[in-house]
């Protein structure tokens, strides 16, 4: 039995005052911060939809502390939720930064699992990347370093790389993760097609597409068949929650943070969602153009996308070629008998199957983020409901031709040239 405790006792939520004497004595965080908690700083900074985040200074530095509340902390304690996602952040972060490497991840220097809370590299001057994206900011290493991310992430957390036991005996740890994942199936695959209590959209403007879109029956069937994806395809350790307010960024790093929807599920989900985020940035764009045009910035997010994935399809090639001792497409039925050919058959048939899907997991994101519970800053910060409603628009059918015609659709091109018609169509 791997079930995690769902026993809250004991455990009490952090706030500003009282988070010096409860750290104070931790070692780990001492050791960064300052032995001398008079002199530490706290501030709660927690924009997410779940947590507290707290980054706490002092007179050697800095650390943040991230906890987890028994409820989602969007909705409020209504909607209970368990601790135990702490706990498989915390995996998931150490998993990635073995894959990805340091540097790729925040660094964790302590976890609590009774009280939930885990303290982390304080990175500084890093923003969130959505937020940079926002302001309209070109950031050059974006697409290798996601595109590289996922690849490492994906390919060496699944069935290609790892042991087998290992493997197993992971997807029964993160098995248990069950109340994150339910989230993603409601909230993402099922809400967003009927109308679900918690679900808002601009309204009256967005009433008409949104009420077509649910009467879609191509568009429902392939949301669910999306869902039956993700819930049976235990493929890799996803991060699970993989968008642009999950990474921080300056001009020259790159952290992907956040990993607590991490579960077992398929490589293009992460891929899927990463490229949705890019997309509805450009969507976005035209409600950020009061501080000038973004035609460029528009033109930067298409390249990111197609970066992103040339470079994921490049690096995972490599490490097929490399770095594949898992039980799958065993070298001894072709490397080892001179029938390279054939293994790269394989590969082609995996990417293409991977490119498909994403196709389809990007779409039904964009979708949740405009229909369902959870919005994206890129959207819900343009005030104007009208211009809003004029981004969003497009976005939303973009997503539904991203999910219902995406085995016809072969190249990155071709969907960054729809983007293209579809903003200039509906402007
Ligand atoms: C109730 S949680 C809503 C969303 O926040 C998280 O960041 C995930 O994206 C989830 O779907
Ligand atoms: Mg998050």
């Amino acid at each position: 039995m791997n079930s995690r405790s769902q026993d809250s006792a004991g455990f009490a939520a952090l706030d500003m005052s009282t988070l010096g004497e409860r750290l104070g004595n931790v070692p780990a965080i001492a050791d960064k911060v300052g032995r001398d908690i008079s002199q530490w700083k706290v501030r709660e900074v927690g924009d997410g939809n779940l947590n507290l985040v707290f980054i706490v200074e002092g007179d050697k530095g800095g650390v943040v502390v991230k906890q987890a509340l028994p409820y989602v902390r969007l909705v409020g304690e209504s909607w209970p939720l368990p601790l135990k996602r702490s706990f498989f952040e915390y995996h998931a972060l150490r998993r990635q930064e073995k894959r990805a490497g340091v540097g790729s991840v925040p660094a964790i220097y302590h976890f609590d699992e009774g009280q939930a809370l885990l303290a982390m590299e304080y990175l500084s001057p890093h923003v969130i990347l959505r937020r940079r994206l926002i302001e309209g900011a070109i950031l050059p290493k974006i697409g290798r370093d996601l595109g590289l991310f996922c690849a490492r992430t994906l390919f060496r957390g699944s069935d290609l790389a790892m042991p087998t036991r290992e493997r197993k005996q992971d997807v029964a740890l993160f098995c248990d993760n069950v109340e994150l994942c339910d989230i993603t199936e409601n909230l993402v695959f099922t809400d967003p097609y009927f109308e679900a209590e918690l679900n808002q959209h601009t309204s009256p403007q967005l009433d008409g597409i949104v009420a077509e879109l649910r009467a879609d029956r191509d568009l429902k069937v392939e949301a669910q068949r999306l869902k039956h994806l993700f819930a049976a395809k235990a493929e890799t350790l996803l991060h699970g929650d993989l968008h642009t307010g999950s990474v921080m960024v300056t001009e020259t790093d790159t952290r992907v943070i956040d990993p607590e929807f991490a579960f077992y599920g398929p490589i293009a989900f992460d891929v899927g969602m990463m490229l949705a985020n890019f997309w509805m940035s450009y969507f976005s764009q035209a409600g950020h153009e009061n501080n000038g045009d973004r035609s460029e910035m528009r033109e930067w997010l298409l390249s990111v996308t197609d970066e992103i994935w040339s470079v994921f399809r490049a690096e995972f090639s490599h490490l097929w070629r490399t770095e594949r001792n898992g039980i799958l497409y065993a070298s001894s039925i072709f490397e080892e008998r001179g029938d390279t050919l054939a293994s790269e058959q394989a590969l082609n048939t995996v990417l293409s199957e991977i490119w498909t899907d994403l196709l389809g997991f990007a779409g039904i994101e964009c979708h949740r983020r405009i229909l369902g519970l959870a919005h994206n800053a890129d959207f819900e910060t343009i005030e104007d409901p009208d211009l809003r409603a004029r981004c969003e628009r497009p976005a939303l059918l973009f997503g539904r031709q991203l999910a219902v015609n995406r085995s016809r659709i072969h190249s990155m091109d071709e969907v960054n040239e729809m983007a293209r018609i579809i903003a200039s169509e509906d402007a």
